[in-house]
């Protein structure tokens, strides 16, 4: 019952924003070194930065920050009392701070182009953001004791996919560092569930993309999915993502 609201609240976050974070580019090209973004997932700001990741196509190590833990304290004190989103990029290199500059900074590097209007209107997106947040109760904003593992865990998601949601909100609770791999949709028969694809075809993502990669190697795209290298474990399903990381890494 309680997955189930989760599932729903969820769903009507994603509403609230219109969907944005669920479409991505075709281009699939990397940095060389992956980008670091200091996130707290239930923030507003922080949220319009990882729908333009999805919608980039761009992956990315996420170092949570949740208010009243561990690493928002050392980042604060490292970087003078700024509060997330704040981006790394080793590329260039640089450090971004704040939501507008973060998405005019990776259009400008990564698509080769100024923010669209949608991005650029930087209030209207946040009043929905928020909104986002309101409806899921302020999950992923505070922290919860945890003991940390010493690899970083991947993540398949994509930002507005309502199961995926909670499992990145208690990832960020619990401070666990994780590499996220974002598996937008980048055609029309990627729309829809995971057992279910718009198409009278057999589905088959487009070829060389992070998706087709998934698909050869698990016979279908369905996110979230997590990797745990301190554990060796694989899994599908929210539901049972959530219960691993509480029995693995809360205290
Ligand atoms: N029962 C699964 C459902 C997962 C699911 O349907 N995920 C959707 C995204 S929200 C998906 O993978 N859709 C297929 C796709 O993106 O190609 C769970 O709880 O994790």
């Amino acid at each position: 019952m309680k997955h189930l609201l989760d599932i729903t609240t969820s769903t009507l976050a994603s509403s609230c924003r219109f969907w944005h974070g669920t479409l991505a580019s075709k281009t699939t090209a990397q940095p060389k070194q992956m980008l670091i973004l200091f996130d707290q997932e239930g923030n507003p700001e922080c949220r319009l930065v990882r729908e333009v990741l999805t919608e980039l196509n761009l992956d990315v190590i996420v170092a949570p920050c949740p208010a009243g833990g561990l690493n928002i304290t050392k980042f604060k004190s490292v970087f003078n009392g700024v509060s997330p989103p704040m981006l790394v990029d080793l590329n260039s290199p640089s450090v971004t701070k704040g939501a507008i500059e973060i998405v005019r900074y990776l259009f400008k590097q990564y698509k080769e182009m100024q923010a669209p209007r949608e991005f650029a209107g930087i209030l209207k997106s946040s009043l929905t953001s928020k909104l986002a947040t309101g409806v899921r109760f302020g999950a992923g904003i505070k922290a919860r004791p945890s003991q940390q593992p010493d690899l970083p865990l991947i993540l398949y998601s994509f930002e507005s996919s309502p199961f995926s949601r909670p499992v990145r909100e208690r990832l960020c609770e619990l401070e666990l560092t994780y590499i996220l791999i974002n598996l937008g949709k980048q055609q029309f028969s990627d729309m829809g569930p995971a057992n279910f694809h718009w198409t009278l075809k057999t589905y088959r993502p487009l070829p060389n993309t992070k998706r087709d990669e998934f698909f050869r190697r698990h016979g279908n795209v369905q996110v979230p999915y997590l990797i745990d290298p301190n554990t060796s474990i694989e899994m599908f399903e929210s539901k049972d993502i959530l219960r691993y990381l509480q029995q693995t890494y809360a205290v």
